[in-house]
């Protein structure tokens, strides 16, 4: 008899464990405290920032993988650079980095990004992915309430056997951090509650203080961060460089930390 490494464990046990253990945490998040849409940098550090001050926090990402254009920042050459300050985010997140020049760092986006991930998980943040937000909740004063979503491969699906409908979570707040899509935004768009301007040009000097400086709630119970924000606003766009991303991300969940305190009181 050959010696066995492994338990007796069998295909059933394994099923169980999936659907119940998906299920549990699905069930338990269709009410959150913030939504985020959007699983790139700015996503996950607002995420991050949240769930460490208690807030149940959830990420709704469409991709199989977080972190949007962080994996492989610029030109897919897997590197990605930050302008200082940034690098006092990586230094929090433990990524290591070297100084190119006075004022600009660069990292692996691989190294950098799964730290991102990691520590946003380890803060608390559930993540459901494979999940495209598709429409907003609104309840009254017109404010955003929750999400609509759907599985990402239903909107692959040919048209004549796409009668899946969608459902819907709720929340106190809701975050785009979809970057250029700006896709919560545009939904407020199409019914005339916002207007989006479209990114401008790049220029880095100018783009990332900007995009720190308009974070913020832009509709009542939806707060804008990362490139979308640019998006939205009519900013210049700022290419391979993400501090402004980690502190969009920073800045969003202190406003959000803020509104928090008074929705609650
Ligand atoms: O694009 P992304 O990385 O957004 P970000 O946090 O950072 C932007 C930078 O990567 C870079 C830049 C500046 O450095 O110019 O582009 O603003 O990540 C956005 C995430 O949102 C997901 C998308 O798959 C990506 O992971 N996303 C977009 N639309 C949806 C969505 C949607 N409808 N439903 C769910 N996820």
């Amino acid at each position: 008899m050959e010696k066995k490494i492994f338990s007796d464990v069998g295909e059933k046990e394994v099923t169980r464990a999936i659907v119940e253990g998906f299920a549990k945490t699905f069930n338990e998040y269709v009410e959150s405290d913030v939504i985020i849409i959007g699983g790139g940098p700015s996503g996950l550090m607002a995420g991050r920032e949240l769930a460490s001050s208690g807030f149940k926090t959830l990420i709704v990402e469409r991709n199989n993988y977080l972190g949007g254009g962080f994996w492989i920042g610029g030109y897919l050459m897997n590197k990605v650079t930050v302008r200082a300050p940034g690098q006092e985010v990586l230094d929090e997140l433990g990524v290591p980095y070297e100084e190119v020049i006075e004022g600009l760092y660069m990292t692996d986006g691989p190294h950098a990004c799964s730290r991102l991930i990691a520590s946003a998980c380890d803060a608390g943040v559930k993540i459901i992915n494979m999940t495209k937000f598709d429409d907003i909740v609104i309840r009254e004063g017109n404010r955003v309430s929750g999400v609509v979503i759907n599985w990402t491969p239903v909107s692959a699906l040919p048209r004549e056997i796409t009668c899946v409908d969608p459902v819907a979570l709720e929340s106190k707040m809701v975050v785009d951090a979809t970057g250029h899509d700006a896709s919560v935004v545009s939904k407020l768009e199409e019914r005339g509650l916002i207007k989006t301007k479209g990114y401008g040009a790049m220029w880095v000097e100018k783009s990332e203080d900007l995009v720190v400086e308009y974070t913020g709630e832009v509709h009542p119970g939806l707060v804008v961060m990362g490139m979308a924000v640019s998006t939205l606003y009519g900013l210049p766009r700022m290419g391979p460089t993400f501090g402004a991303m980690l502190l969009s991300g920073k800045k969003g969940a202190e406003v959000i930390k803020e509104k928090m305190a008074v929705v609650s009181k």
